[in-house]
């Protein structure tokens, strides 16, 4: 038995424990530390692709999704860039793979082709920047003109830590996503509101959604 399945086991092991213990582990993301995991990893593997504007925090809320850190200098993506966690869900293994794309209408063109490989798409706008919010509505079309009904779509408006720049309702917000039938969450990748929240239910929605 290699290495791998061995950690697999003493994981699961340990799941268990827990489970009897808090009686509550179903339903809650356990992080695993990438460096231990093994290439052939038996863990379903999904491709995630985050869309929006230039500046609504796309990589902050990636990095805060994926180390729990939030760099305040970070600078305009360029292209498209990439990442994975692995994680377990309700005792699965789940690894998804995440896109970064960059906002900037000169990389607009990169987009579509990743879009089309990936099993949701995370559209983000800034709840202090009406124009980001407006071209939501773009970013949902553009989807499902290259995926149809086939790509799961969440709406993330962040930066909730900026309340009193708020120009974007909740409400507001809600009414127009629930229109389109997408999961909807506020966030802020500077202090991580909601941030595990949305990535419960990308997990849970993932898995469900897998044959
Ligand atoms: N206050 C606050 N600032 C944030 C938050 N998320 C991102 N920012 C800031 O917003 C600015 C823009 O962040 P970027 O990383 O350029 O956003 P992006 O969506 O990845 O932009 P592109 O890569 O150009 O598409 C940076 O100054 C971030 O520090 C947040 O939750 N709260
Ligand atoms: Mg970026």
């Amino acid at each position: 038995m290699n290495f791998f399945l061995y950690n697999i086991q003493y994981i699961t092991f340990q799941l268990k424990n827990l489970n009897q213990r808090f009686k509550r582990i179903k339903n809650t993301i356990i992080i695993i530390n990438k460096d231990k995991m093994d290439k052939d990893t038996q863990a379903q593997k999904f491709k995630v692709v985050f869309l929006g504007n230039q500046s609504v925090g796309k990589t902050p809320i990636i990095s805060r999704m994926n180390n729990g850190n939030f760099d305040g200098d970070s600078s305009p993506s360029i292209g498209v860039d990439f990442c994975s966690k692995t994680l377990i869900f309700n005792e699965k293994l789940i690894r998804i793979q995440i896109w970064d794309t960059a906002g900037q209408e000169r990389f607009r063109s990169l987009i579509p082709s990743y879009i089309k490989d990936s099993s949701a798409a995370v559209i983000c706008y800034d709840i202090t920047n009406e124009k980001s919010f407006q071209d939501v509505e773009k970013w949902i079309y553009m989807v499902q003109e290259l995926t149809g009904d086939q790509t799961l779509i969440y709406i993330l408006g962040n930066k909730i830590d900026l309340e009193e720049n708020r120009k974007i309702k909740m409400e507001e917000a809600k009414a127009k996503v629930q229109k389109f039938g997408h999961k909807f969450y506020e966030v802020s990748a500077k202090n991580g509101h909601n941030i595990p929240e949305f990535l419960n239910q990308l997990a849970a929605d993932l898995l469900g959604n897998a044959k």
